[in-house]
């Protein structure tokens, strides 16, 4: 008999163990969801977490299960939890954890580990590794559990550190050993443990509030930009009401996209790159001056520029330049705190600035809209995405999930966001291989259709979760950009190179196989046609939509990064 059908529902006698301890520990903290994908030694926790009524989704493999998990996290203000087996499943949940970490998403990977003794003096155990030293490195907390009293306190541990402050992922390493010891059920039910309040609001100091608006009283030309830490922390409603009532321009970073909707008057994103480059003071709220924002340097950024930045971690503030007034709270509490200590007319809306960034925005429109507008065929970037917002024009409530290099950096520009957390993508570390595990997620987490819009190299990394979709019966439409390669595809009748991918592959087969509804599009009015008929059937679907294989460009907009050769500059 297995522990699961030995133990489902009452522990019998007055014994339980670790496997009942872990899952009571989880249900007691509100977990109600589990990614992962089974094997020794998890298998019966797996069976025993399903049968007490938590929701277990089985991945094809564990990357895409830690993506789901995190993407959850970010999306509830809850940890998603991953379940992987030991050393390789758990490396590749790691992949997925380290990735959440740098996100700042919160989410524990509990991976089930093999037998300490062995595993300590290298004896050679079936899948052996010390993987609470490997975790330790790429996340924000590890923790082990060597004995099955301290359940509890390893759950509660973890819960508390991956949501705690700045939220990231949370590594729980429980030995094979501990999962099937036995305990004293009393004692057991004793040690459980129910955080309280693992976030609480983090209000920032007065004196830090009135510095931050003094500042921003004297700027002519203020910015704002809002980052994805804005929408986790769910400050939309504070946020809109500062930035309203003081009329400056935002600019939000690609997940904070439709915190405020991106039709609004203020929104200064099709005026980047001048609205960067001229605004004297910069209010930066949940978004670190990393790559993303050039660390907050010239030529991009006006290097006489002050800075205001709001971060729940302090360690943030003068991490590339200089912060005039740093804030130090959560970003609800903090917006919360200057819409009340602002008096009226202390920070004014800037005519002429507005004026010249409401002018260059609507340049920059116009040139765009030609290229929107334009129909070439075979379909490029732009129009295949122009084809894709007409279908979702209607259909906001959409999550969308974003991966790839131009598709990605095509489709932030393309894709309107009308709500908050809707969009979905690459992230801090523009990384390939969220697409299916956040679709998944997503629709996990929310009940709503998904539409992942992916590059076809960027698909690659996840698409055999297209049976998990399928599987699960979820509403995900996968749109697979597909020009034959990473960024863009090999001329006919040359040898593959390394960015190549097989010509004409028909992608809409794969979900076929799955019993999923598939789309093959060469031209705009049948890729908007075929996402509408996907997303009304709330049903598993997978559009190829075929784009010209010269197309794309190398690295997308990112192509400064690649190392250029010195030693060809000197020639
Ligand atoms: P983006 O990629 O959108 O620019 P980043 O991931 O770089 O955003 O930055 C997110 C920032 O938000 C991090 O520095 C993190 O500490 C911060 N953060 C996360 N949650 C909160 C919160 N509740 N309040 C304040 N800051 C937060
Ligand atoms: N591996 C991982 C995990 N992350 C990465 N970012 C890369 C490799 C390198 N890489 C990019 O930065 S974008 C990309 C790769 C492989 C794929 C680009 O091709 P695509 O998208 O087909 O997904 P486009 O739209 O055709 O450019």
């Amino acid at each position: 008999m297995s522990a699961a059908e030995e133990f489902t529902g009452n522990v019998q006698g007055a014994m339980t163990d670790g496997f009942h301890l872990v899952i009571e520990a989880l249900k007691l903290n509100g977990i109600d969801t589990i990614y992962g994908v089974a094997g020794i030694p998890i298998t019966d926790l797996l069976r025993l977490a399903q049968a007490e009524g938590i929701r277990y989704f089985g991945f094809r493999h564990e990357q895409s299960a830690g993506n789901a998990a995190a993407i959850a996290g970010f999306l509830t203000q809850h940890p998603g939890i991953c379940m992987t087996v030991s050393a390789p499943g758990f490396l590749n949940g790691l992949v997925a954890l380290a990735n959440a970490t740098t996100n700042c998403f919160p989410m524990v990977l509990i991976s089930g580990s093999s037998d300490r003794a062995i595993v300590d003096l290298e004896q050679g155990d079936y899948e052996e590794m010390d993987q609470l030293a490997v975790a330790r490195p790429h996340c924000k907390a590890a923790y082990r559990v060597n004995r099955p009293q301290d359940i509890g306190i390893g759950v509660a541990r973890a819960i508390r550190a991956a949501l705690s402050g700045r939220p990231g992922g949370v590594y729980l390493d429980l030995t094979a050993e501990v999962l099937g010891s036995a305990l004293d059920a009393e004692t057991g039910r004793k040690s459980l443990i129910k955080v309280v309040d693992p976030a609480p609001p983090q209000p920032p100091a007065q004196q830090a509030v009135k510095r931050a608006l003094e500042l921003l009283g004297k700027a002519e030309r203020p910015l704002a930009i809002i980052g994805k830490g804005a929408a986790y922390a769910r400050a939309e409603a504070e946020i809109r009401q500062f930035l309203e009532t003081t009329g400056m321009p935002f600019l939000p970073m690609s997940m904070a996209k439709g915190l405020l909707p991106d039709d609004h008057p203020q929104s200064a994103a099709a005026a980047r790159s001048y609205a960067i480059g001229n605004a004297d003071v910069v209010l930066v709220a949940g978004a670190r001056l990393n790559w993303l924002l050039s660390h907050g340097r010239a030529p991009l950024w006006n290097p006489n520029a002050r800075l205001v930045q709001v971060d729940i971690a302090s360690t943030e503030f003068d991490s590339n330049r200089a912060v005039a007034a740093p804030v130090a709270g959560d970003i609800k509490s903090a917006f919360a705190a200057f819409n009340a200590a602002l008096k009226p007319g202390q920070i004014k809306r800037q005519a002429a600035w507005a004026d010249e960034i409401g002018k260059r925005k609507q340049q920059n429109i116009e040139r765009m809209a030609a290229r929107l507008n334009a129909d070439p065929s075979p379909m490029n970037f732009s129009s295949a995405l122009r084809a894709a917002r007409n279908a979702l024009a209607t259909q906001p409530d959409v999550y969308i999930v974003n991966e790839g290099a131009n598709t990605l950096d095509f489709g932030r520009n393309i894709i309107d966001m009308d709500k908050p957390r809707h969009r979905l993508d690459s992230g801090t570390w523009g990384v390939m291989g969220i697409g299916m595990g956040y679709a998944v997620g997503a629709a996990a987490v929310t009940g709503k259709p998904v539409v992942a819009i992916e590059g076809d190299s960027a698909f690659g990394f996840s698409g055999m979760e297209l049976e998990t979709i399928c599987r699960y019966d979820l509403p995900v439409t996968t749109v697979v950009f597909n020009n034959n390669g990473v960024y863009r595809g090999d001329p006919e009748g040359r040898p593959y190179s390394p960015t190549g991918l097989l010509r004409d592959a028909r992608y809409e087969k794969l979900i076929e196989a799955f019993g999923g509804r598939g789309y093959h599009c060469t031209d705009t009015p049948s890729l908007t046609a075929a996402l509408s008929e996907a997303l009304a059937s709330k049903k598993p679907a997978l559009i190829n939509a075929v784009i010209d294989p010269t197309a794309g460009t190398e690295s997308g907009h990112i192509q400064s990064l690649n190392p250029k050769s010195a030693a060809a500059q000197k020639k």
